[in-house]
């Protein structure tokens, strides 16, 4: 297994490696290609919006209704990538729903923010996991590094005050006061601007979604 040409074979849809581990034996392992319990696993994701142009083009071919359509064009693109590398592709949208912030945080050493969502202390916010490659084998991972959790870091902790449904809490998110507003008619700057939360979150700013894919994001996450 060559990671490298794994990772060219994902950045040609602007998608990248977001680390991996061996599974252990007390692990709740699903299963590699063979069919029994896979051995290793590596996380695919984007950092940024560099996905977006190519979801886009493979999108504007298709009918404007088509559900669920970057869920479908991960099963596209990571699915036709995972025979090539001997593995069996697992996604975030499966029921029932697997557990990828637990792998990220083991493949990337991260934790959560209080919107919820994983920060990265280089992309902050502005990252997801679009699916998983199993393998039957391990494969040659670097170990994972510890990284400073930008949150512990951070002061004045915008993310707090700028939800306007006050949603986010530096307890937990609540995300049905959350989606109860951007379905309301004071949501609409949420819904095409994206979560303001989010916005107002200072790490990682250069990766920031465009407004075009935040929308999409949010509109999804209302439905
Ligand atoms: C269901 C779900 C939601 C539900 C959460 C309801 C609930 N409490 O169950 C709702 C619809 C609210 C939601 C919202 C969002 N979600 Co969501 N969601 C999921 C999904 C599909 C399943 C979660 C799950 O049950 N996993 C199964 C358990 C067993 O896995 P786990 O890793 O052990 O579980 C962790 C999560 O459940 C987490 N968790 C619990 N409550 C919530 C609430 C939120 C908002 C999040 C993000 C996580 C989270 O805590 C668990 C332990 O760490 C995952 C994908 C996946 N398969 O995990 C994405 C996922 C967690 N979501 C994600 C994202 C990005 C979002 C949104 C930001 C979407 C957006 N607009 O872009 C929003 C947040 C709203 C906002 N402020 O913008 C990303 C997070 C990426 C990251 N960097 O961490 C994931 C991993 C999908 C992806 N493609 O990467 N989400």
């Amino acid at each position: 297994m060559n990671l490298d040409q794994l990772a060219e074979a994902l950045a040609e849809h602007g998608l990248s490696l977001r680390g991996g581990f061996d599974f252990g034996t007390d692990d709740d392992t699903p299963p590699g290609p063979s069919g029994r319990g896979a051995r290793s696993i590596v996380l695919v994701g984007n950092a940024g919006g560099a996905f977006w142009p190519h979801f886009s083009r493979w999108r504007a071919a298709l009918p404007a209704d088509l559900a669920d359509p970057l869920d479908s064009w991960c099963q596209d693109v990571i699915g036709a990538v995972a025979p090539t590398f001997s593995a069996r592709a697992v996604f975030p949208s499966d029921r029932p729903f697997l557990p990828f912030q637990r792998w990220a945080m083991r493949a990337e050493g991260l934790r959560p923010s209080p919107l919820g969502v994983l920060i990265h202390p280089a992309f902050g916010l502005w990252h997801a996991y679009r699916g998983a490659l199993l393998f039957d084998e391990a494969i040659p991972l670097d170990p994972v590094r510890a990284s400073n959790h930008p949150c512990d870091a951070c002061i004045g902790k915008p993310c707090l005050s700028a939800c306007p449904a006050g949603a986010v809490k530096e307890e937990r998110y609540d995300h049905d006061a959350c989606r109860s507003h951007v379905r309301s008619a004071s949501g609409p700057s949420c819904r095409t601007k994206g979560c303001l939360a989010r916005q107002a979150c200072p790490v990682g700013a250069a990766w920031r979604y465009g407004e075009e894919q935040q929308a999409f994001h949010m509109a999804a996450f209302v439905r």
